[in-house]
């Protein structure tokens, strides 16, 4: 808690000089005159596989945790940025909520990838809200990931997660290849310009994944009604379709599990989920 009043304070006189410049901020840039299109990212769910699922008794609760990743396959960032605070989140509280504001670039050089020193922007477009997240000690970019599980048999919705916030960071280089840095250029951490604090730049590289490990807050499935059997579960990026990509429709990842909840056993299976 000591942590979350010290920030408080510092969020409180950063909240005043952004709000000052917040119309600047999320000002619509048009496309250079005559340029390629923006450089948008693709986001992708990547695979699942067993070493990602785990079933845990949580309190009274039994919970299906993921690891899941988020990667960017395009040749451009996936880029946002904290503007004025409006209380996007609703709770009533203006200090920990930021509107976020996505950032396309132009190739303004004609290489058909993105490089930093030499592709301007060339939109910013507010998509939604950043959060304070207690539990993590670092900002948000809210409902970039939901997480679902169907009955094999039936379709039925069985268990949906809370749509997942995540402070969007290269963790692993997955897709090596033209405009793909070799190096993160969206850190985890405070290190600014980039990182995990209230006026930092967060994203996802081209060629980058931002994993978010099963032990993490919120990356669960409360399971503890289900009976054992064959499921379908499902992770989606961008489920409110917020963020603009070159692609829309392959956000989503399925795998095959059978599960067995009062085992506090997962197993992926072979094949597609079937609905
Ligand atoms: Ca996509
Ligand atoms: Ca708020
Ligand atoms: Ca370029
Ligand atoms: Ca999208």
């Amino acid at each position: 808690m000591q942590a979350l009043e010290g920030s408080g304070i510092r969020i409180a006189a950063a909240v005043a000089i952004v709000a000052a410049t917040a119309a600047t901020l999320v000002a619509v840039v048009p496309p250079a005159t005559g340029g390629p299109a923006a450089l948008a990212p693709d986001l992708v769910t990547l695979a699942i596989s067993d070493s990602d699922l785990a079933v845990e008794r949580s309190g009274k609760r039994t919970l299906l945790r993921l690891t899941n990743e988020i990667a960017n396959r395009a040749l451009g960032p996936l880029e946002v940025f904290p503007g004025g605070s409006a209380n996007c989140d609703g709770d009533g509280d203006p200090i920990n909520d930021r509107d976020a504001v996505q950032r396309l670039f132009a190739d303004s050089n004609g290489s058909g990838a993105y490089e930093p020193d030499a592709d301007v922007v060339g939109a910013e477009r507010r998509i939604g809200c950043m959060r304070y997240h207690p539990a993590h000690d670092h900002w948000h970019v809210l409902d970039v990931a939901v997480y679902e599980l169907r009955d094999e048999a039936t379709g039925a919705l069985a268990a949906r997660s809370r749509k997942v916030g995540f402070c969007l960071t290269d963790t692993r280089r997955v897709f090596p290849g033209v405009g793909s840095p070799a190096q993160p250029h969206y850190p985890l951490g405070s290190a600014k310009p980039s990182g995990c604090d209230p006026d930092s730049t967060q994203g996802i590289s081209a060629g980058w994944a931002d994993t978010y490990r099963l032990t993490l807050p919120g990356q669960d499935l409360d399971v503890s009604e289900l009976d054992r059997g064959r499921y379908c579960l499902s992770s989606t990026a961008d489920p409110l379709g917020l963020l603009e990509e070159r692609v829309e429709a392959n956000n989503q990842r399925r795998v095959r599990i059978a599960l067995r909840p009062r085992k506090l056993r997962v197993r992926k299976l072979g094949g597609g989920c079937r609905t």
